[in-house]
């Protein structure tokens, strides 16, 4: 069986089958329950259930909605969809540049498929796994408050290299971003001077017009679904209360209300759930109150969040990860930002940078949390996250972390990382593998194999399986919050090998240690 029709493997299995339809496997998953007894004594449960798992192989024509869309992240997005599918190259001061998707982990990243008869290991492209979206056929539109065509989008960035952004121009000036929803009490009074592209009208008429965007790019495109995600400025936390956002119902009516707590964002998440198109939220607010999960979770709608994970959080959920598990004590983790462009700008105000501060503070936690032989039940790491906004710098983000620990015998180890970098040039594949996996993830689905009747069932609509991708994962109540980006990887590549009924990786390799 070829899991893909251009994939070099093919798997050689009685356990999987596959049809026009569906690849389907039998799986064994196996997993271990911990019961805690009285005297505090943890027995151990290992378990094995029969599975049947299933994935489409109809890709549809996808179409990404983007909040944000004339943003640095939505304009670069736009112009590396266009440069990939032209396949351009530019000049630039050390040589010709072609265009590629660094970044992108369904891309430009390899899995692990086993060993050879030599004993080498052998990888795959991720992509290669399965049916996935080609990112050539991706169809963007969106959203912004300023009216700037993606053209002078992409110039006002300041991103991408001039020779690569002049062979994008023409082609770009013909997409002009939809009117959006302007609260300047959600994001800095500093927007201001680009708010001129807006949908007027209550909350409630600014959600049917959400509503008639989608589906009017739908009609206009042909596209078969329609993915919505919110790469645009980061807002406000909204407050949750009973009465106001804390079930579905709530929701609703503060929308019909024109409740002023009805932050932008939830407009458009929930637009985007009634119109069953997954959303995904790229920034730190707390879109996701507890009406619009319900709200989710009553249209079975996937969401996804919270910010994108790419640059200095992502080196940490990969440090701490390293240093707790290495049986080393983190005590004291500083972090220091400074960017110039309208994001920093937009993080200058009080309230926007306390989203983000939030959101970049809770990473480490789990991580504490799994070595109390280093943490007291209480005692954490001293954590501080500060962003300054300096304009010069644009784009090009800088990103200062100490991390100091404590080694054997009171001794302490300190690291210092310094990390200079297009701050768009690392969210924009982060974009892409957000969609291309959240539209595969609609596609896959699972059912015991003990009955016969039993149903399929598809993930849970608060899609954790993204949490690689962001800084404050959201994950389905009653679930553990994973930041550490080892374990999240994992979970991708492992449910992809189930996919094709291949077993997780174990790295336990026995073949090659034993005779
Ligand atoms: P940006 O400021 O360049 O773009 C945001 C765009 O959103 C602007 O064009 C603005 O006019 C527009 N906008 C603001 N409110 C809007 C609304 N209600 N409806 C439609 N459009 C609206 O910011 P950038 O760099 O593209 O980042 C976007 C978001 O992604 C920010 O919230 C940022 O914090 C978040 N993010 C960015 C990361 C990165 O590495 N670039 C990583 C993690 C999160
Ligand atoms: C300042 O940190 C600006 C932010 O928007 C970040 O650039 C962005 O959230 C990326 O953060 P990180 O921690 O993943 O590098």
């Amino acid at each position: 069986m070829k899991p893909t029709n251009n994939s070099t493997l093919e798997i050689i299995s009685p356990k999987v089958r596959v049809d026009d339809d569906f690849i389907e496997t039998d799986y064994e998953y196996q997993t271990s329950h911990v019961k805690r007894t009285a005297s505090g004594q943890l027995q151990v449960h290992p378990q094995t259930t029969a599975l049947k798992i299933r994935t489409g192989r109809q890709v549809p024509k996808l179409g990404v909605m983007l909040v944000g869309w004339g943003g640095n992240n939505g304009s670069t997005l736009t112009a590396a969809l266009e440069a990939n599918r032209r396949q351009l190259k530019w000049r630039k001061r050390s040589g010709v540049q072609q265009a590629n998707w660094f970044g992108s982990i369904t891309q430009a990243s390899t899995v692990f498929i086993g060993s050879d008869e030599t004993g080498s290991d052998v990888f795959v492209p991720m992509k290669e796994l399965l049916p996935m979206v080609e990112p050539n056929e991706i169809v963007v539109d969106g959203w912004d408050i300023s009216n700037l065509h993606l053209a002078d989008a992409m110039v006002r960035a300041e991103v991408l290299d001039v020779a690569l952004q002049d062979q994008l121009y023409e082609q770009m000036a013909k997409l002009k971003p939809r009117p959006s929803i302007y609260d300047p009490d959600f994001i800095a009074a500093n927007q201001l001077d680009r708010a001129n592209n807006l949908i007027k009208g209550t909350r409630q008429e600014q959600y049917e017009q959400i509503r008639r965007d989608i589906r009017d790019f739908k009609q206009r495109t042909g596209v078969d679904s329609v993915i919505v995600l919110w790469t645009a400025n980061t807002e406000r936390f909204s407050e949750v209360q009973p009465g106001l956002n804390t079930t579905s119902q709530e929701l609703l009516a503060s929308l019909k209300a024109n409740h002023s707590e009805v932050s932008p964002s939830t407009i458009f998440a929930m637009a985007s759930v009634a119109e069953g198109c997954t959303y995904i939220n790229g920034s730190p607010q707390n879109t996701f109150v507890p009406g619009l999960i319900q709200l989710a979770e009553e249209k079975n709608v996937f969401i996804a969040g919270d910010d994108f994970k790419s640059g200095q959080t992502k080196i940490k959920s990969v440090l701490v990860d390293f240093l707790v598990g290495a049986g080393i004590k983190p005590v004291s983790i500083a972090s220091y930002n400074h960017l110039g462009n309208n994001d920093g700008k937009n993080l200058s105000a009080p309230q926007q940078f306390r989203s983000k501060e939030i959101s970049k503070s809770n990473v480490v936690d789990d991580m504490v949390a799994s070595n109390r032989l280093l943490y007291g039940a209480n005692e954490h790491p001293d954590h501080v996250v500060v962003i300054k906004y300096l304009p010069y710098v644009g784009d090009s983000k800088r990103a200062m972390d100490e991390y100091t620990s404590e080694i054997m015998m009171g001794g302490h180890n300190t690291l210092v990382i310094h990390n200079t970098c297009e701050d768009s040039l690392l969210a924009t594949p982060l974009i892409l593998d957000l969609v291309i996996l959240g539209e595969l993830s609609t596609r896959i689905q699972l059912r015991s194999a003990e009955k016969e009747s039993a149903p399929w069932v598809p993930f849970k609509p608060v899609l954790s399986l993204l949490s690689y991708l962001c800084k404050a994962p959201l994950v389905p109540q009653g679930s553990q919050v994973v930041n550490s980006l080892f374990r999240q990887r994992a979970a991708i590549e492992n449910i992809l090998r189930g996919c094709i009924g291949l077993p997780p990786i174990s790295h336990m390799t026995l073949e090659q240690r034993f005779d």
